[in-house]
């Protein structure tokens, strides 16, 4: 079985599999993979955000997020002019943030497993809303404990040009075009890259409506 920082891709690096794009050493976009899934997990994501909704959080310099942000699992990711951190209740309820959906889990757990990741238990997932001219600007994701787990990220909606950058800042990202249902699974050796959300589009998705959602799960605790 392959430790988290095997090259996973080594074996099929002339011929991926239908569906997968190699982005990096140890990270691809599964295309369409939560295609089959989302019958199950829109009602799961529409049961979370009654609980806990989606709200523009505050970064520790005093801007605010254009991404509307929540959170299910044992752990929310959160910022506030105090910093980043993750935090087992909503700050706005004080109450644990929802569980984290079952369907939701196994595709996060499935989808590591297809890009090579066989061990994986994400304790948090960060769900992002972006409206029309929301980004998300380039980051590290590096408030977990430990980065052996990758990041594993579904995206909802309207379409995304996903930024995929080095290990600095300064580093020229890839821009990745992302769709309804696609699938990016970064860890190992790329688990620290930086990443962002280019301005999204104005546009109508079908089953969306005016917006993308992103689910991003870690293992945080
Ligand atoms: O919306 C996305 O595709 C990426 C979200 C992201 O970068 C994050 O939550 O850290």
């Amino acid at each position: 079985m392959p430790g988290p920082t095997a090259d996973l891709f080594a074996d099929d690096a002339l011929q991926q599999p239908a569906g997968r794009e190699r982005i990096g050493d140890q990270s691809c976009v599964l295309r369409g993979y939560a295609l089959p899934w989302i019958d199950r997990l829109l009602p799961e994501l529409r049961r979370v955000l009654a609980q806990s909704p989606f709200r523009q959080m505050v970064t520790p310099g005093g801007f605010t997020m254009s991404a509307a942000l929540s959170s299910c699992g044992d752990l929310g990711w959160t910022t506030d002019a105090t910093g980043y951190r993750y935090s087992p209740v909503d700050p706005r309820s004080q109450q644990p943030w929802p569980s984290m959906p079952e369907a939701m889990r196994q595709l996060a757990v499935k989808a590591a497993a297809d890009a090579g990741f066989t061990q994986y238990s994400p304790d948090a997932c960060l769900i992002n809303r972006y409206i029309p001219g929301a980004k998300m600007s380039l980051h590290q994701d590096k408030n977990e404990r430990r980065y052996s787990e990758p990041v594993v990220s579904v995206s909802l909606g309207l379409p995304a040009i996903f930024l995929f950058g080095g290990h600095e800042r300064s580093d020229k990202p890839q821009k990745v075009s992302l769709f309804h249902g696609d699938v990016v699974v970064w860890g190992g050796v790329d688990r620290l890259r930086f990443h962002g959300v280019m301005p999204i589009k104005d546009g109508m998705h079908p089953i969306m409506g005016p917006q993308r959602i992103n689910l991003t799960f870690r293992t945080a605790g």
